[in-house]
This record gives C-alpha cells, sequence and structure tokens, in this order.
C-alpha cells in the first residue's frame, strides 16, 4: 500500500498528472471541445481563500466535463501589471518586476498543491513582452478604427496613487485600490470609445439572460443606462430682465466682466441656445426653469459675468462632492442662478436658467428642462430656491410630443446613455507604454507594428514616486522616451503613459486559445482558427466585483475583434458564474482587519483536498462562506473513511456503473463485473442508492449546486460501509452483494474525483484500477434502479389470479391496465377469449373479466 499521509498522496498524484499531462488540451477533434475559465489572479501575495474558492468551484466543472467525455481546456495565467506591485517597489527600491516574479511563482506553486486541473502548458503573463507587445497591437488597431483617442477631459483623479482612474475604479466617491477621495483634475488623457458599442453592448445580453447572474446583467444594463427621449432646445434671451426667484438681485443683463472672474478661464462665447435631454418631452408645458451641471462647460458659458464668483465656489464644492452625494434626493440640491434666461419653445415664457447640483456634466447634454410638476428632484429644487411650480400640463404622449417638437424644430428624437468612454492611460509604471509617439510635425504617430512590443525602461524605487505625471516622463527615463518618429524621423517622444490593466485582461482569454508547447504565436496575438474552435468560454468562474469592469470590456474587445475579422463570436463567456465571499468571521478577509488567510498554509495544514471539500461544501457556490465555521478536519476524516472503504474492497475488476477507459489512457482491461441484482436484496438496495447518486449528481453540478453532490457521495460512502460491513442477507448469494459494494466503492472515486482529486485517485488505484481516475469515465445510470419504489400488482383473469406485474408505486389507471393487458398471465388465461371489462384498482389489483 503507497503513501498514507495526505501531503504524499498528494505530492505523489500531482507529480503523475504532471508528468503525463493529464490536464492538458487534446485539441485533435476527437471529442467535443469545452473552455472554462477562471478570473486569473493578480499576483500580489500568496493565493488567498478568494482563489481557493474560485479554484476550486472551477476544476469541479473542469473536472466533470473531463469525465464525461470532453476534451476541456482549462488555462491559468497572471494579471500581472498594475499599482501594488509598484507601490511594493517603492517601498523596498526594487523593480515592481521582481515583486510580480516573486508572487507568481508563489502563487503557481499554491495552484499546484492545490492539485487544480490547469493546462499550465498555456500559462501566460501580461507583464511579459510577448504578451504586452499584442496589447500594445491591440491598441494601436483601436487607434487606426478612431476607437482610441486622446482628449483633455475632467477625470478622476487619484490624490494617493497620483494617478487617474476610470469611472468604474470609482467606488461610492472612493478609489477602488486605495480608498482615498477621489478628485476631478482637468487631463489630457487616452480614451477608448466604448461608447460606440453601447447598443450593442446593451442588445448582446439578451442572449445571456438566464445564463449570467441576473444581478450582473442588470448592473451591466443599468451601467450603459440607455435612456429615450427628445432633445429640446431652448433660446437664450439676449436681454433678461429681473428673475423673480431669490436671486432677484443678480444683475438682469449680461455685462462684460469688469474685474476678472475667480476662475482663471476665460468665460467661453454665450451659445444661442440650451440644449437639454429629457425623457419625458411630453411634459414640456410644464417647464419653469432650465438647469445646468455648475462643473459643466455649460455652466460657465452661459453664466453672466457678476454671478462668475458665486458659479465659481458653486463649481468647486460639487467638484469635492462625489457624484452619489450631489444626486442624494434627501440633501436639497444646492443652486446658482447664472443671470441668463432662455424663451420657452412652446409658450414663449422667460424662464431662468440656473446651475444644480443634481445635474451632472457628463450625462445627456449637461442640462435639464426643470418640471416640478412631474419631477420630484425638480420640485424639490424649485421648492428650495423659489422657483415656480407651474402647471401639470403635459402633451398626449412622448410620441407626439417628439414630433411636435420636431415640426416646430425645437428639437428631435435623442437617446442617451449613462456609459462614459474608457479612460486606459495611467501616470504609473508598471503597465504597457501607451505605443504611441509624439511628433513635433506628424502628432500623434503609432508605434509600427513590427517595432511593438514598447518595453519598458529599467526604473525602480525612487523613479518610480508618483510625482503627478508618469515616471516614464521623468528625466531618468529620457533616454527611453526619445526616439525618431516612426514616420518622418524626426526628434519626437514616447507617450509616457502606461495602459491600464483592464487593457490587458480585456483579451486574454483569446490568446489562451493558441498557447501551448508546439510555441506561442509570435507572429499574431491568437490564431483565430484556434478561437473559432474554443470560443465562447462554456463557463466563466469569478468574483461579482468584476460585474461591471472586467466583464465589460471584454465583451467590447471581444466584439471589436469580431468586427475585425479576429473572432466569429459577439460574446466571450457563455455563462457566468460569481462565487460568494470567503469571509473570516463573518467580515471580509482582508489584509487591514488582520483576518486574511492564506491558502498556502491552509494546505499545511489540511491537505488540498480537504480544503477544497470544505470550500465547495460549505453552500451553494454564490453563497459566501465563513472560513471561520467549515471543518476542514472533518472533510479529511472523511477521505480517510474512503480510503477504507477502498482498501476493503480491495483490487479488482470494474464492476457495473463505472468504466475506467477515457482521453486515450490505457484502457482499464477490467473483465466488467456482472452486477445484476434481484429486488429486495440489500446489494439490490445499493445499488439504488448508487446508481441514484449518479444520476442526481450529474444533474446537480450542471446546475452548480456542487454542494449537495458532496452530500451525496458522503451518503453513497455510508452506504457501501454499512452494506460491507452486514454483507449479505439470509439467502443472498456472496457475489453480486460483492459487485455492489465494489461498483459503489468505484463510483464514489469517479464522483469524489471532481472535489477530492488526490483521494479519489488513491482509492482508484487501490481499487484495482489503471492509473488515473482523471482518465475514467462517468458512470453510466441502470434507468431501471432509478425508478421510484415499486410494487407486484396481482392480475386476476375471471377472479383467479393469473400474475403479477412489478409498477411504479404511484402508477396511473392507464399504465397498469396496460402492463396487466401485457403480461404473459393474461395472455395465457384469455387466450381465445374476448376481455369484456378490466377493472382497475392502482396500484395493486387488476381484474379482467372475459366473455367466458
Ligand atoms: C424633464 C423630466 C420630467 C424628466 C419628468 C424626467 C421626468 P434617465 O431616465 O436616467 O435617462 N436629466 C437629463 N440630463 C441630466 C443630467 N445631466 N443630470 C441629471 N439629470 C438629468 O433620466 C433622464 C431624465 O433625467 C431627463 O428627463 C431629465 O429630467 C434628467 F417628469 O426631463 B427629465
Ligand atoms: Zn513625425
Amino acid at each position: 500500500m503507497l503513501g498514507g499521509s495526505p501531503r504524499e498522496i498528494e505530492d505523489r498524484w500531482q507529480r503523475y498528472w504532471a508528468e503525463h499531462g493529464t490536464f492538458r488540451a487534446r485539441d485533435d477533434g476527437a471529442r467535443p471541445r469545452r473552455y472554462l475559465l477562471t478570473m486569473f489572479p493578480y499576483p500580489s501575495g500568496d493565493l488567498h481563500m478568494g482563489h481557493a474558492e474560485v479554484f476550486a468551484l472551477e476544476d469541479v466543472v473542469a473536472r466533470y466535463w473531463r469525465l464525461r467525455g470532453f476534451d476541456v481546456l482549462n488555462p491559468i495565467g497572471w494579471d500581472s501589471f498594475g499599482l501594488p506591485a509598484e507601490n511594493a517597489a517603492i517601498r523596498r527600491g526594487e523593480s515592481p518586476a521582481v515583486f510580480t516574479e516573486t508572487n507568481i511563482a508563489t502563487q503557481a506553486a499554491t495552484a499546484h498543491r492545490y492539485g487544480v486541473s490547469f493546462d499550465w502548458s498555456r500559462r501566460l503573463e501580461t507583464h511579459r513582452p510577448e504578451y504586452s507587445r499584442w496589447t500594445q497591437w491591440l491598441f494601436v488597431r483601436l487607434l487606426e478604427r478612431d476607437l482610441a483617442y486622446r482628449a483633455t477631459a475632467p477625470v478622476n483623479w487619484c490624490p494617493a496613487d497620483r494617478t487617474v482612474l476610470a469611472n468604474e475604479q470609482v467606488v461610492g466617491g472612493r478609489c477602488e485600490r486605495c480608498g482615498a477621495v477621489v478628485v476631478q483634475r482637468e487631463l489630457t488623457q487616452w480614451f477608448v470609445r466604448v461608447t460606440a458599442y453601447a447598443d450593442r453592448l446593451l442588445d448582446d445580453m439578451d442572449a445571456l439572460d438566464g445564463k449570467w447572474p441576473a444581478r450582473v446583467l442588470t448592473m451591466q444594463r443599468n451601467w450603459v443606462g440607455r435612456s429615450t427621449g427628445a432633445r429640446v432646445r431652448f433660446e437664450i434671451v439676449p436681454d433678461g430682465g429681473p428673475h423673480p426667484g431669490r436671486d432677484a438681485a443678480a444683475g438682469p443683463s449680461r455685462k462684460k466682466a469688469t474685474d476678472g472672474p475667480v476662475d482663471a478661464s476665460p468665460v467661453p462665447a454665450c451659445p444661442a441656445h440650451v440644449e437639454v435631454f429629457t425623457t419625458r418631452p411630453d411634459t414640456l408645458p410644464g417647464a419653469t426653469f432650465v438647469a445646468v451641471a455648475p462643473d459643466g462647460p455649460l455652466a460657465a458659458a452661459l453664466c453672466a459675468p457678476e454671478r462668475a464668483d458665486a458659479l465659481a465656489r458653486h463649481r468647486e464644492a460639487a467638484l469635492a462632492s462625489g457624484e452619489i452625494e450631489r444626486t442624494n434626493v434627501q440633501r436639497p440640491s444646492a443652486g446658482t442662478f447664472l443671470g441668463t434666461w432662455v424663451r420657452h419653445p412652446e409658450t414663449g415664457a422667460r424662464l431662468p436658467v440656473w446651475a444644480a447640483d443634481h445635474v451632472l456634466p457628463g450625462y445627456g447634454t449637461g442640462a435639464v428642462m426643470g418640471v416640478p410638476a412631474h419631477d420630484d428632484r425638480d420640485a424639490r429644487f424649485a421648492a428650495a430656491h423659489g422657483l415656480p411650480a407651474g402647471s401639470g400640463e403635459t402633451w398626449p404622449g412622448v410620441e407626439d410630443a417628439i414630433a411636435r417638437l420636431e415640426v416646430d424644430g425645437a428639437g428631435e428624437r435623442a437617446t442617451s446613455y449613462r456609459l462614459r468612454d474608457w479612460l486606459v492611460s495611467r501616470q504609473r509604471y508598471w503597465g504597457a507604454p501607451v505605443p504611441v509617439v509624439h511628433c513635433p510635425g506628424c502628432g500623434v504617430v503609432p508605434v509600427p507594428d513590427d517595432e511593438l512590443p514598447v518595453r519598458l525602461p529599467d526604473l525602480a524605487g525612487d523613479d518610480l514616486l508618483p510625482r503627478g505625471r508618469s515616471p516614464l516622463a521623468s528625466p531618468a527615463a529620457d533616454a527611453w522616451r526619445r526616439v525618431p518618429c516612426p514616420r518622418c524621423g524626426a526628434d519626437a517622444e514616447r507617450d509616457p503613459d502606461t495602459l491600464d490593466t483592464f487593457v490587458d485582461s480585456s483579451w486574454y482569454f483569446l490568446r489562451y486559445c493558441s498557447l501551448g508547447d508546439d510555441g506561442s504565436p509570435d507572429d499574431v496575438p491568437f490564431r483565430p482558427e484556434d478561437a473559432r474552435r474554443w470560443m465562447p468560454a462554456a463557463q466563466y468562474v469569478g468574483g461579482v466585483e468584476h460585474a461591471i469592469l472586467h466583464l465589460l470590456y471584454s465583451r467590447f474587445v471581444t466584439k471589436f475583434l469580431h468586427d475585425e475579422g479576429w473572432v466569429d463570436v459577439v460574446e466571450p463567456f457563455a455563462t457566468l458564474l460569481n462565487q460568494g465571499q470567503v469571509l473570516n468571521g463573518g467580515r471580509a478577509m482582508s489584509k487591514s482587519l488582520g483576518n486574511g488567510v492564506d491558502l498556502g498554509e491552509q494546505l499545511d495544514r489540511h491537505g488540498a483536498d480537504a480544503v477544497r471539500l470544505a470550500m465547495v461544501f460549505a453552500g451553494p457556490p454564490e453563497d459566501d462562506v465563513d472560513w471561520a465555521d467549515v471543518d476542514p478536519g472533518a472533510m479529511r476524516r472523511f477521505c480517510a473513511r474512503v480510503l477504507r472503504i477502498a482498501d476493503a474492497v480491495g483490487p479488482g475488476p470494474a464492476a457495473g456503473a463505472v468504466a475506467a477507459e477515457n482521453h486515450g489512457a490505457p484502457a482499464d482491461p477490467g473483465v466488467r463485473v456482472d452486477t445484476t441484482t434481484r429486488p429486495g436484496t440489500r446489494a439490490h438496495a445499493l445499488r439504488r442508492v448508487t446508481h441514484r447518486a449518479v444520476h442526481e449528481a450529474q444533474d446537480l453540478l450542471e446546475r452548480s449546486r456542487f454542494n449537495v453532490v458532496v452530500a451525496r457521495v458522503m451518503e453513497l460512502v455510508t452506504a457501501a460501509r454499512r452494506a460491507s460491513d452486514a454483507g449479505p442477507g439470509p439467502g443472498e448469494d456472496t457475489a453480486p452483494h460483492d459487485a455492489a459494494v465494489r461498483e459503489a466503492a468505484e463510483t464514489v472515486a469517479v464522483l469524489l474525483s471532481v472535489f477530492a482529486p488526490h483521494t479519489a485517485e488513491e482509492a482508484w488505484e487501490r481499487l484495482g484500477h489503471a492509473p488515473s481516475v482523471a482518465d475514467a469515465t462517468w458512470p453510466a445510470v441502470d434507468a431501471t434502479l432509478l425508478v421510484d419504489d415499486t410494487i407486484e400488482a396481482v392480475v386476476q383473469v375471471d377472479g383467479k389470479v393469473r400474475g403479477r406485474v412489478v409498477v411504479p408505486a404511484d402508477v396511473d389507471d392507464a399504465t397498469l391496465r396496460a402492463r396487466a393487458l401485457a403480461s404473459p398471465g393474461t395472455a395465457r388465461a384469455t387466450a381465445g377469449r374476448d376481455v369484456v371489462r378490466v377493472v382497475v384498482r392502482p396500484p395493486r389489483l387488476v381484474n379482467i373479466v372475459t366473455t367466458d
């Protein structure tokens, strides 16, 4: 007998899998393909229990489909650019590469020890030049299609990390990474025009209904936030007149600024009209004011000089408070009259123009028509600032209203999206450099494909200190930055910004399709024919924290590459599983709370199988797991019980349901043992438990109810143990009984292999089978053993018992009647006569009356 301790058993099987390439995707067309994907880890520290959960769940699925005869692609890689590595490097005075490589090595070792069925031959790391080259290539393709552009815009700025953040990285007004309060800054940045795909990002989601968690779809739909309505133009009244509200003291007409405005920027020329976006154009008759965002360009353009001070103060306050605060309906929306008037397009009435906190600069046109009679926010604003409440009158309907506006030339149909373009540049070092050169003559020139990747210069320690611009813009990087223009050869400079890590992770799943021993492609990011075979990923497992950012970008990039002819699919992930959080003592594990748990340490203590089982058994995958409540020790004892039953059964040919043949591995020579059993025997009862377990496991696994399957396997182990201890019942034969116990033990090994693969391998071997249970097939279910409790019904012909039929206990009239008439006893007893009547009394009696 080999190996006793979990550590020995696990080492042995991990070595076996690695040596035999057990989990490599074959990609030879011999089997149907299935691509299963986990969100790849970020290499900060060791793997934590969150990774342990995702990996355990995803491995159940991957191993299950292998057993079902699929060619499974289950790759792993690292999302290895990003801020934590850079911050650690600054603290330690070294290169971020050191931190990154060290952590990847640690995490890879832990993932190996966890026994996940990854195809390690396809491993990738996004910081490596052979990967970042293609991230940059992707950016250049976007640039060519005018889907990447540079613009000056107010952007989210994290004062602690000293970098810009995407809207998606600002959570509750704070930096998603460090928690600092985010402020707005005007900066020139690179954007990707995801808004060009807004409709497709929304519409293609219909096909994901029921396959992705509903809440993720809702979050994405709200994030794109499509609203249909109209734009309405309000003409500016050249000479205003006094405003009836609180600010009546304000000057009535626009004057030239005598003393300089507080805001140093020049006051933009006043436009001829204000355009608002509304989803309720039918409420136009009730509009009593127009409001614009205090921090948008319109406010500055519309502001009368004597109101400039007030606006500047308002603007500062608005910038300091987050979007959530500003639009909080509990809080009165701050307002500033701008000293400007517009004409109501229908009634001709003069309406005041205000700056209002609840109007956001980035949505619609950044201006609204205030309709207090129909809109709560407007009503509150009007009440707070002494504006008229207006009439409740409306036009008959929105469609009518739009038609009327269009006829009058006062507006037109319009759609608005909440979605903003994706800000991809970062003023930090540890990322893929934006692959463009700035030339005094040619402007922005993309780096030619054959000069990619643009590699990072070696900077470390203090050279990486954030100073409000990229470390690549500092003197330390002068030599790197100064290059000839690729177009005209003049002295030019590389762009000093780097791409956000979300660009790296927006396409990694495509590259996996083409990686492998035969050499990763170095002429393409991935081969379209490989993607055609594997995409879409059948299931993607990862945290709900990526419900918007990563999933939206991945969907966008897939659509873009589809349009460019690189992939067939328009959606990358057919189904999505969001696992719950792993808590410790009821709270999320975190470094700051000091309650984090490393996977490596748990593996030392309990072994991989115990940790995996504990994780999966803790509850449905979507639920949170409190690690303080789970009991890996109990799982370890369970694994030992499985090995004991395997030892009790010992080696022998495969029995019944289980066949050890699959995946081109040497087939188990095992002569199949006949497991036919008589109803009513102990052996029969055990076989029913076995087949029922397999049948249910299949359904439960495909519905991601993994924890219930673990419970079924535990029950099966108990049943096998009992039957083995008790032996055959009185008058029962030994051979079928032993075969039924063997079948149960083998079935346990196969079912358990998706949760606790090392124990399962060991049990499989002790049962005498060819090397790997990973190469076994999913047990075949004997449907007759699934039939619910059966009953013997008596068949009488003319009052005499002539036979018996075995039927389900809940048999219906028609079935029982048919079975009775078809039984051999009936045929004999009714030979030569006509059946005149059949009396059916389910489930036990049928009386057949003949002509006699
Ligand atoms: C008049 C009106 C009357 C409105 C009414 C609503 C109800 P959704 O559905 O989210 O698209 N709005 C337009 N631009 C805005 C901005 N930049 N910041 C804040 N609010 C803005 O909301 C569209 C409605 O939100 C628009 O329709 C506008 O108010 C307001 F009974 O116009 B409505
Ligand atoms: Zn040039």
